[in-house]
This record gives C-alpha cells, structure tokens and sequence, in this order.
C-alpha cells in the first residue's frame, strides 16, 4: 500500500504571498558584487513587512546598480531612467500617484556626478521615497574610473591615486533635507535591513548609502570601498533592530542605553548604544559626525540623521487624498465658469 505525504505547507507573510512573488530577474552582475547583496535584502525586507510588490514602483538610472531593480520586485512597477534622471522620475511619477511606495536604487556615479542636481534637488523637495545609493566609488559599468564619492588618496588597481576630495552623499542628504539618512554595508545584512524597514515606512524622503563594493574594480589593497577595508574601519553608530507596528514586542531596556525612534505609523528604530552616546535627530551632531568620521579615516554607519516631523512635498503642495493619476476627468478639468473666469482676469 502506497502512503502520499502532503507537502509542507508555503510559509507566506501577513498578506499571504510567498518570497518568490518578491523575487526579479536572476542576476547579471558579477558574483560578489555587493549590489547583489543589496537586492536579496531588498526582496527579504518587503516581504517580510508585508507590502504589496504591485505597490511598489522602482526607478534607476544607468550602471551595474541601476540595472540592479530588475533582480527584485518582479511584480512592482518599473523605470529605468537615463542616466542620473531618476529623481526627476520618481517625483513625477510618486506626485501622480501617491499610494506608491517609490524604491530608487542607484549608484555613486549616477547620484553624485551626472545626476547630482537631480539629486539635491529632490532632497529638498523631501519626496517620500526610499533612495538607496549602491556605493562602490566606482563607474563600475564603465570599467571602474574614480567617481566622485571615491576617498581622497585611494588607488585604483593601476596605482593611481585620487587626488579629489570626496562628496558624502549623506552629508548632503542631511544638510538639504533628507528626513531619514543612513549608511550601511552591503556585508551587513542585520544593521541593513534594520535600516530598509524604517526607509520603508518612513513618510519622507529616506537616502541610505550603502558601501557596495564592486568585486571587479575596486576591491584591492589602496581601495577605501573594499570588502577588507570595510571590515577594518566600519564603525557602527549604534546596534539598530527594527520593530513593525504591526508585531507588538516590547524591548528591555536599561536605562541610557537604548534610545527609539517612532515612525508615523507607530513602528519603532530602537537604537542601542555603541560606546559614544549619540541623537541622531540631532542635525548639527549628525554632520560634525560625520566630518569626524572622514577625518579619522572610518567609515560611520547606522542610522546618522532622522527627522520624522517636517512635512514632505506632497503635503506642502496640499494634494488631495486619492491620487491624482486616478482622478475622474470631471475633478481635473475646469469648468466653462472657471476658465471664463480665469480669462476675465486676464483681460
Ligand atoms: C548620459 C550618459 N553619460 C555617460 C554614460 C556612461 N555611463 C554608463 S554607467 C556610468 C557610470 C555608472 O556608475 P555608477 O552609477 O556608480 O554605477 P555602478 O556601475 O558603479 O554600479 C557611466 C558614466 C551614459 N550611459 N549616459
Ligand atoms: S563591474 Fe563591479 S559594480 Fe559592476 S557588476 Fe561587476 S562587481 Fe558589480
Ligand atoms: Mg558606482
């Protein structure tokens, strides 16, 4: 006699999906790149909070990260702009329809060179959406030339040395108004999907740079964004943990060690004190900080600056609550009255 056995059953999150259904494309780059690691905690993260991936909609640019959107989120919606034009079409695309949950993946070359003004101007704007910066120093699509947040005095495989002082994508997220800044590494799976689960429920913009070393050029002795340069001189601001509103733990704390920061919808950052005492809603403390950090030669990473009280762009221009893509024509078009109105004024 014959006995079937049932398989096991599929382990879904709150919202009955399965991993698979928060999985992309099988990736392209190369193996080890650290932009690997950075979309295997990206599918880990959505799905473990439960969001609903066609709710999601990804945009990049040009470059090894920038084709990284496609190994994640199979079923969310996607951009993959011109190089360095991705804020420019995540605003559009995040005002037109803000039940989005806007997820940019870029790298250092796309941010901080071509697309810098892009950039700044979207940290002003405090566009909610999370933008993470596949950090690697290099143009590394490109064959691995310097880019612009690559350490004064690092060498490339070749010798050369950078003789240009480096841009701190997190120093400008926080100086023209990033409301949740962070750095991690991509070898740091605990202290990066911490830091990804309050970007996801962050209202405001959240920019996260993550030291992502690019295996091919730039992972070498004389390299500052190197997997063995990271292990040596990574210097966590705090131990991060992250707890959803919808998952009721309570953490013990001993007094002066654990700070927290709630979120809007009641989840909390719980901050728990390496060494140095340290506010991160403090935003003087946060770019001393980090001025400190590039002086001594470490590479700071945690949570460095979050402000979850100023009112993103949305609010600022006063939209109505459902979202504008998906507004009746008769709510969008003027009346006769109104036009005639307009054009007696104009007289
Ligand atoms: C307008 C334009 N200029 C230049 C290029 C060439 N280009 C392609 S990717 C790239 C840099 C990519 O570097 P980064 O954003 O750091 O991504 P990585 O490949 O390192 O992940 C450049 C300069 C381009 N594609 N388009
Ligand atoms: S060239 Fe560098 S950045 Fe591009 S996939 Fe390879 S390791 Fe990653
Ligand atoms: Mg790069």
């Amino acid at each position: 006699m014959s006995t079937t056995v049932a398989p096991p059953p599929k382990k879904v999150n709150r919202i009955g999906l399965e991993v698979l259904n928060y999985k992309g494309a099988k990736s392209t780059l190369c193996a080890g790149c650290g932009h690997n690691a950075i979309s295997e905690r990206i599918i880990e993260c959505f799905y473990e909070m439960g969001i609903p991936p066609w709710r999601v909609a990804k945009f990049s640019g040009i470059g090894c990260s920038s084709k990284s959107p496609a190994y994640f989120l199979g079923l969310s919606h996607g951009f993959n702009a011109v190089h360095g034009r991705a804020p420019a079409v995540g605003t559009g695309a995040i005002l037109a329809n803000r039940n989005l949950l806007g997820l940019t993946v870029t790298g250092d070359g796309d941010t901080a060179s071509i697309g810098l003004g892009q950039f700044c101007h979207m940290l002003r704007r405090n566009i909610p959406m999370i933008y993470i910066i596949e950090d690697n120093g290099v143009y590394g699509l490109t064959k691995g030339q310097f880019s612009a947040t690559a350490d004064l005095g690092s060498k490339l495989k070749t010798g050369v040395a950078n003789e240009l002082p480096a841009m701190d994508c997190c120093l400008l997220g926080i100086e023209l108004g990033a409301t949740l800044v962070a750095r991690s590494f991509s070898g740091d799976k605990r202290q990066f999907q911490a830091i990804l689960k309050a970007a996801i429920v962050h209202q405001g913009l959240a920019v996260i740079d993550v030291v992502s070393p690019c295996v091919t050029f730039n992972d070498h002795e004389g390299s500052t964004k190197s997997y063995a340069y990271m292990k040596d001189h990574d210097e966590p601001l705090q131990q991060l943990d992250f707890v959803p509103a919808f998952e009721e733990i309570s953490v013990e704390m001993e007094e002066g060690e654990v700070r927290e920061i709630t979120m809007h919808d009641g989840s909390r950052i719980v901050l728990r004190k390496l060494g140095k005492d340290y506010d991160p809603t403090d935003k003087m403390r946060a770019v001393q900080a980090l001025h400190e950090a590039t002086q001594s030669g470490h590479v700071l990473t945690g949570v460095i600056y979050a402000d979850t009280g100023r009112p993103t762009f949305i609010d600022q221009l006063n939209l109505v609550d459902e979202p504008l893509a998906t507004l009746p024509e008769e709510r969008v078009r003027p009346s006769q009255a109104a036009l005639d109105e307009i054009m007696e004024e104009l007289r």
